[in-house]
């Protein structure tokens, strides 16, 4: 029989409530011992909790008893909403720990549970995580999309097909000796996977939106040193994140801020200003700066306004850099006019006055709303869904380049097609992303 679990399952106390679960065959015991019976089905019923062995009142609590297999895990649970003291709540999970079969849950299990009776997919126990993560709007829709089965039911219908396709050829190979039937069937077969593989194919040219939702859209500050990065980064985030000095150098590792723009993740990272350097410890951070930015969905060059010629940002990041001229405050009208014309994507800031600097959020909002894409959720949205579709597509490939041939090899190539997708929503061996996937979660979810 398997392990009853329990646990806290909401925030840190002290809190107004705290509720606690227990999960498995065990759960109807539990909530017969500390309650004394057990309450109606999904009705939410006031009772006292009592510790078991000497009858003492707990608390006053809410139950709520979910036979399984209709609860979330897909076991009998139950709930207790206690009042959110740490005494309250420690009573409660030691008189549970006194339950026979019962035990504290790990991270993630109850999901881990809901998982293993089939109740939710992985990618739905993926949308779960980021709905628990979610920091804003945005992320919020995304992630409440995918836990309501947006990839996860379009990636089950596809696999069913597939398995329809395959199911064609295979057929074919069974009346072999049949004239000429598989011919007949392998022609089909491969229509229905060319036909899946466009959909595919269209779900993955999304220019990985989903995914730069979950992680956030990437803009990085770089430019030479004492360009005011870490002055800018100050005045858009409205608070000293980094330190400011006039002595060029002074920013080392990459400092990154969190904001929310109109319902965008976005992460501004100021780094070490870019110069050959002696400094050993400089000279990782200029590294490191040269990384980011590299790596940045979006990169802000800045140089000082005074210089007349400035520095040139680095190669290779076409149409994802902005020029940012800084200290608009030090220019006299010649030298304002003269950047004021030099095109869209330069931006004059002061980090000293706050010039510029709300046309220049408003420009980043614009450019995340449209590198994210605010209109409807992506079906994308981890770098796993990701590798798996176009593992589908490459044995979709294969299976096209195969028409002609043997049919057993089509029909292979179809089944690791189909397998591809097994793994994407769970079906198939995915012991060793389980582990990585419901590590993420929190004890109690
Ligand atoms: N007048 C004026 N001075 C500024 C402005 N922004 C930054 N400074 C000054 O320029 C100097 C360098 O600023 P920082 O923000 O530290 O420059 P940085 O680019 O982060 O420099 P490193 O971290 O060394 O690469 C400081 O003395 C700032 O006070 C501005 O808008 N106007
Ligand atoms: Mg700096």
């Amino acid at each position: 029989m398997a392990d009853t679990i329990f646990a806290l399952s909401s925030g840190r106390p002290p809190a107004a409530i705290a509720v606690v679960r227990v999960s498995g065959p065990q759960a109807g015991e539990a909530v017969r011992r500390l309650v004394g019976r057990v309450p109606e089905a999904r009705r939410a019923t006031l009772a006292v909790l009592r510790e078991p062995a000497t009858g003492e009142p707990i608390d006053q609590a809410l139950v709520l008893w979910f036979p399984g297999p209709a609860s979330e895990t897909g076991d009998d649970t139950v709930e207790f909403q206690v009042h959110g003291g740490r005494a309250v709540i420690a009573a409660v999970l030691a008189a549970l720990g006194r339950v026979p079969g019962c035990r504290p849950a790990e991270a993630g299990e109850f999901t881990r549970r809901a998982f293993d009776n089939g109740r939710l997919d992985l990618t739905r126990v993926e949308g779960l995580a980021d709905l628990i993560g979610a920091d804003t709007e945005a992320q919020r829709r995304q992630a409440l999309a995918q836990l309501g089965g947006l990839l996860g039911d379009k990636a089950e219908a596809w696999r069913q097909r597939l398995i329809g396709a395959q199911a064609l050829i295979e057929a074919g190979i069974d009346f072999s000796d049949e004239a000429d039937v598989p011919g007949e069937l392998v022609g089909p077969a491969l229509a229905e996977a060319a036909a899946l593989r466009a959909e595919i194919v269209a779900a993955l040219a999304d220019g990985r939106r989903g995914e730069r939702l979950r992680d956030g859209l990437v803009v990085a500050l770089a430019g030479p040193p004492n360009a005011g990065k870490s002055s800018l980064l100050n005045r858009m985030v409205r608070r000293e994140a980094a330190i400011v000095s006039a002595l060029p150098g002074t920013t080392r590792d990459a400092i990154e801020v969190h904001l929310d723009l109109g319902g965008q993740p976005v992460t501004l990272v100021d780094t070490a200003g870019l110069r050959e350097t002696d400094d050993p410890v400089e000279r990782e951070g200029v590294r490191r700066a040269r990384d980011r930015a590299a790596a940045a969905d979006l990169l802000l060059w800045l140089q000082d306004g005074a210089e007349p010629h400035g520095a040139v940002p680095p190669d290779g990041l076409a149409g994802r850099v902005w020029r940012v001229v800084t200290k608009a405050d030090l220019l006299d009208e010649a030298a304002r006019t003269r950047w004021a014309g030099a095109g869209t994507d330069t931006h004059l800031t002061s980090a000293r006055t706050g010039e510029g600097i709300a046309a220049l959020m408003e420009a980043l909002e614009r450019a995340a709303a449209t590198l994210i894409g605010a209109g409807d959720p992506a079906l994308v949205t981890r770098a796993r869904h990701r590798a798996a579709l176009e593992e589908t597509v490459a044995a979709l490939d294969r299976a096209a380049a195969g028409a002609g041939g043997p049919e057993e090899i089509v029909a292979e190539e179809l089944r690791l097609a189909g397998r591809a997708l097994g793994r994407l929503v769970g079906r198939v061996d995915v012991e060793d992303v389980l582990d990585v996937i419901f590590r993420d979660f929190c004890i109690g979810k």
